[in-house]
């Protein structure tokens, strides 16, 4: 809580809040692009909140024990480009904020988190940031558990919008948050009553606080545009053990005389006569772009706390026994000792038929008692995706130092929040729902590759092979589709050695997220030697042909120890066939030339025709096959029916494809 002489004066701040509301529709006017409405509505709530409780040190933007800022309606990126440029970040820049929405500057049209320090995750899909934030709160409680108050003991803040809250994510978020009684997680929400079509009443009569209070959270309400009364409320979230919605009663584009309390504001320029009005209207007679002496002191001044209290910290910190420990955790560098090789073969000299779900699990039995950075989850399907390993216990309201959630059915929400938590550091998140349902999780997948955020995703039942549970549980068109995401590692591994290598990778990417995609059925052992991660390749020779080569065939998953028998057959019959391993496409797309060309030699199919299996779409597998090569696949939804009578309906077969290559080869 703010000390008394931390309080400024209502005159002081509304100068220093003027001061957002002049550089946020002065780049959107000079963009002719952007949204004013939502940073000069939210401005004076803003100022109070940065100025007087935020905790932070604008020139050390990653300090570890940094309050968590996100702005959840990412729409209004010019609020926190203000906040960042007028309290003393280094960046932006003025020209930065002059460059609002312009190639190579970073105050983009949506705020990014790789472009900017203090923008803590890149937001813009409404709802998603308040999920992450949730995702935050709850690394800060866990490490906080771990680490201590010393160490850690920070708040995370947001500010969200209508749209933030009318989000179904948004039910999923604040309900793990209010179960989890994540006290230190505060919602400022921009109450103006409009959205882009017009006022909220035209979409909802939704009693919030009453859903946001039986979601055991607390509520609070506020003039957003009276300093004492923002302090008020706030002062009331801060005192509240539960998770505060602060519900700030606003004017969208206050200021603005004309356009003010309507959707004119929310995203387009005000317009010259408008811009120049409310310059009037706010006695900020300063040219565009010009911030006088005294409020830009102000705005400095107000960062004197939060550079007093890093000063603090960083002394204890320099003399806690953990030191060492704790900043490796918060650099995201695994212990040097970790490997996971010697698993791998171990796992290779005795082989076994196991699931690769199973698998992971058994993989997960070593990483968990060796990293204590990892957070593991799954969205009520804990038995399913043989997540909850290694003897790691719940996270819960009662112990925050758990080491697994209990997500419940709220795939979406647990992707955001595993975003969040990623995003916050000290922890690695991994958790598990049926491959299928990443149609839930996708926009938040999306935003994992986006951020650069090293989230696992553990996807069980990967294809057919699930068999009984029918069409609506099978992916068809999953694993390819998620291929498409840039930036995000698809990993299908074949057996219990793919499946080690897989995690290693994963867990050593600090930059990617990876979707592991892991079947239900139990899968023969392909690979007996384990000296090298041949993963990490993307693709590799499971297999040399015997027989002089004339067929290569890729696949994936539990669809390799078919293409073995394949091979086998085609090898009888004097047809020599290599086997590839394609376990990842993007890692294998990374190799260099000769590699590649190594594993899919570039010539005619009259010389070495190319053959894709994998239980789901064919679509797009012609990039390896070439057009003249043969796709295995399914086209079409499933049937619900036992797995080995699914793979035998859908031709999935040796007895079904080698004729078919047989043929081809013929011509
Ligand atoms: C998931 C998602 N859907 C739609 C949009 C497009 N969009 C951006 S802002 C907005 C309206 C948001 O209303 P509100 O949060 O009340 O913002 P305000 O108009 O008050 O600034 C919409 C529909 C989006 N950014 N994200
Ligand atoms: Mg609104």
């Amino acid at each position: 809580m703010p000390l008394d002489t931390d309080r400024l004066a209502p005159a002081v701040l509304h100068g220093m809040a003027n001061a957002i509301r002049a550089l946020s529709m002065d780049a959107v006017e000079a963009a002719n692009s952007g949204h004013p409405g939502m940073p000069m509505g939210m401005a004076d709530v803003a100022t109070v909140l940065w100025s007087e409780y935020l905790k932070h040190d604008p020139a050390a933007p990653d300090w570890a024990d940094r309050d968590r800022f996100v702005l959840s309606a990412g729409h209004g990126s010019m609020l926190i480009y203000s906040l960042l440029h007028l309290s003393g970040y280094a960046r932006p820049t003025l020209e930065d904020v002059r460059n609002f929405r312009q190639l190579g500057s970073p105050c983009a049209g949506h705020p990014e988190n790789f472009l900017l320090d203090g923008v803590e995750c890149t937001t813009g899909p409404l709802g998603q940031g308040l999920a992450m934030a949730v995702g935050m709160a709850i690394a800060e409680r866990h490490l906080n558990a771990g680490f201590g108050d010393d160490l850690v003991d920070h708040r995370t803040w947001v500010i969200a919008g209508d749209g933030c809250l009318m989000e179904g994510i948004n039910h999923e978020a604040i309900g793990l948050a209010g179960h989890l009684k994540l006290g230190r997680l505060n919602v400022l929400w921009d109450d103006n009553r409009i959205t882009i079509d017009g006022s909220t009443d035209l979409s909802t009569s939704e009693d919030i606080e009453g859903r946001y209070a039986a979601t055991g959270w607390h509520t609070v309400r506020c003039d957003g545009h009276d300093a004492v009364d923002i302090r008020r409320a706030l002062d009331e979230a801060l005192a509240d053990p539960r998770p505060s919605l602060v519900a700030c009663r606003t004017v969208i584009g206050k200021g603005a005389p004309n356009k003010q309390g309507t959707s004119a504001t929310h995203g387009s320029p005000l317009g010259k006569d408008e811009v120049a009005a409310a310059r009037a209207t706010l006695g900020w007679d300063h040219p565009a772009f010009e911030i006088p002496k005294d409020i830009r002191d102000n705005w400095r001044a107000s960062a004197a706390r939060g550079v007093l209290l890093r000063s603090e910290w960083e002394h204890r910190l320099a003399t806690h026994s953990e030191k060492a420990e704790f900043e490796r955790r918060m650099r995201g560098d695994l212990p040097e000792s970790f490997d996971l090789a010697s698993l791998a073969q171990e796992f290779a000299a005795a082989p076994q038929k196991v699931a690769t779900r199973k698998a992971s699990e058994m993989v997960l039995d070593r990483i968990n008692p060796a990293l204590p950075e990892t957070i593991g989850g799954s969205a009520d399907l804990t038995g399913s995706n043989n997540t909850k390993a290694g003897g790691i216990g719940p996270l819960t309201a009662e112990n925050y130092g758990g080491r697994y959630i209990y997500y419940g059915i709220r795939e979406f929400g647990m992707s955001a929040a595993m975003n969040g938590m990623a995003l916050h550091g000290g922890v690695i998140p991994y958790g598990g729902t049926f491959l299928v349902f990443t149609d839930y999780c996708r926009p938040a997948i999306r935003l994992s590759a986006l951020q650069e955020t090293r989230v696992i995703y553990v996807m069980t039942h990967d294809s057919i092979g699930l068999g009984e549970d029918g069409p609506t549980h099978q992916p068809i068109e999953h694993v390819q589709s998620l291929r498409m995401i840039p930036n995000l590692l698809v990993m299908r591994p074949a057996d219990l050695v793919e499946t080690t290598e897989c995690w290693e990778i994963a867990l050593r990417e600090k930059t990617r997220p990876t979707v592991l995609a892991l079947t239900r059925q139990n899968l023969p052992q392909v690979r007996h030697e384990a000296s090298e991660n041949l993963s990490a390749k993307g693709a590799y020779r499971l297999k040399a042909a015997a027989a002089a080569r004339k067929v290569i065939m890729i696949a994936t998953g539990s669809e390799v120890s078919l293409a073995m028998d394949c091979a086998a057959q085609l090898e009888a019959n004097g047809i020599g066939a290599d086997v590839v391993s394609m376990v990842c496409t993007q890692l294998f797309d990374e190799q260099d030339a000769d590699y590649r060309a190594d594993i899919l030699p570039d010539v005619q199919p009259e010389e070495i025709l190319r053959v894709s299996i994998e239980a789901g779409t064919t679509f797009g597998w012609d990039r390896y096959t070439m057009t003249n090569g043969l796709r295995f696949g399914i086209d079409r939804f499933g049937a619900s029916a036992p797995a080995d009578q699914l793979f035998q309906k859908f031709g999935l077969t040796a007895d079904t494809i080698v004729p078919q290559i047989i043929s081809k080869l013929n011509g």
